[in-house]
């Protein structure tokens, strides 16, 4: 299925690098797909992203996020600050090398696992390259340096503007993104706080802090718990069905699955799937594999234990108040569809499906109250689906 405008794609994917921060500004959608709202709100994630990428390495612990009274955004992490020393190639500090620098940096060498939820997978330059003003100030080897750019260009050299206590690290990052870019650079808090509190929830034990200068509004996000949290905030204002959410976790050579499930007593379905912690809202090919291994695991168990009176129930059935998260990780992603957040790596589907299947069978044998008491529910669920025939 090539057709012409695949093929000017592949190229101009290919140019990317080669044009710089230049490209980035010629055309802001291809870095953050769009400069509307959710194009803006992008520039946040993208800073926010490399924070989360040093947590998962395990340096960082807290990720604070202020929107300032004058527009522009700061964000603060205590990881191990971005690296100051002199660039080999280029011949500048390591942090201006990083912000002026389409894909600069180490950490965009990531390991096949090290891969976080960066739509276009492009980082702090692009913030840097739409921004009117950025200023990183980091903090490492006893020294506070500090830079400003303008549209991407350093203002200054990396100076020194202070001490710190030795082991006190950490990197700052505030912007005011360039209104001649966007069509609105007026950030909302609950934009934010919906993406924040989803990035928290996916990284279990990270603590993220969502301020607004101007109310003094505060959100802290911090779940030990993880995806069994999140299934649990999702079903708040809901009567669960079982208290303690299905869960599983499982590693093998090619993905890592994560999965919550908690049924409650409404009929609606509600699956929530990430990949990369990118929230894929269109489903996929983990999101069926998942949805196959639920409706055969649930019949097995019911024929298993005679509870079957009018036949197999169906996935419809078996989804009637089920509320679920899939997390998945895989090294080199296929996203698909109208918004590009529809997974199509098409290996996915059996290999979830395996991982879940053997995990719910697991739950429903050591947990037979809570088995049998959705089995019930999904025939409830088929005998109104019978008399509406
Ligand atoms: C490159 C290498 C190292 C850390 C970072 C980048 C880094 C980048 C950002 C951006 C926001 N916060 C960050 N924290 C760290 C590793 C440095 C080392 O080996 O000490």
């Amino acid at each position: 299925m090539t057709n012409e405008k695949d093929i000017k794609d592949y190229g101009s994917k290919n140019i990317k690098v080669l044009e710089g921060l230049e490209g980035v500004r010629h055309r802001p959608s291809m870095y953050i797909g769009n400069t509307g709202r959710s194009g803006l709100h992008h520039l946040v994630y993208e800073v926010v992203d490399n924070s989360v990428d040093e947590a998962m390495a395990g340096f960082c612990s807290v990720i604070d996020v202020t929107l300032e009274k004058n527009g522009s955004v700061t964000v603060v992490d205590d990881g191990r600050g971005i690296p100051v020393d002199v660039h080999p190639v280029y011949k500048r500090p390591a942090v201006e090398v990083v912000v002026t620098k389409l894909h600069a940096g180490g950490k965009f060498d990531k390991g096949s696992y090290a891969v976080s939820g960066g739509l276009h997978g492009v980082g702090i330059s692009v913030v840097a390259a739409l921004s009117k003003n950025m200023k990183v100030i980091v903090k490492r080897e006893g020294k506070i340096h500090q830079q400003e750019y303008k549209i991407g260009k350093p203002l200054y050299d990396l100076k020194v503007t202070g001490k710190v206590e030795s082991g006190d690290t950490g990197t700052e990052v505030n912007f005011i993104p360039d209104e001649t870019i966007f069509s609105t650079v007026k950030f909302d808090f609950s934009v934010l706080e919906t993406r924040l509190r989803e990035i928290s929830f996916l990284n279990k034990g990270l603590k993220i802090v969502l301020k607004d200068a101007e109310s003094g509004k505060k959100e802290i996000f911090h779940y030990e718990g993880g995806l069994i949290e999140f299934v649990k905030w999702v079903n708040k204002s809901k009567e669960a069905l079982h208290v303690k959410p299905v869960y599983f976790v499982k590693e093998d050579s090619k993905l890592i699955v994560e999965c919550a499930v908690q049924y409650n007593s409404g009929y609606q379905e509600n699956v929530l799937s990430f990949v990369n912690t990118i929230n894929t809202v269109e489903g996929g090919t983990h999101v069926v594999g998942f949805k196959t291994a639920l409706t055969r695991a649930i019949n097995d168990y019911a024929n298993k234990n005679k509870l079957i009176k009018n036949g197999n129930l169906t996935g419809d059935d078996v989804r009637e108040g089920l509320t679920a998260i899939i997390s998945i990780k895989v090294p080199e992603p296929q996203f698909e569809g109208q918004t590009k957040t529809k997974l199509g790596n098409s290996e996915v589907k059996g290999i979830v499906e395996s991982v879940s299947f053997s995990s719910l069978v697991e739950f429903f044998e050591e947990n037979p109250v809570v088995a049998k008491r959705i089995v019930f529910k999904a025939m409830e669920s088929q005998s109104a689906r019978n008399a509406a025939k």
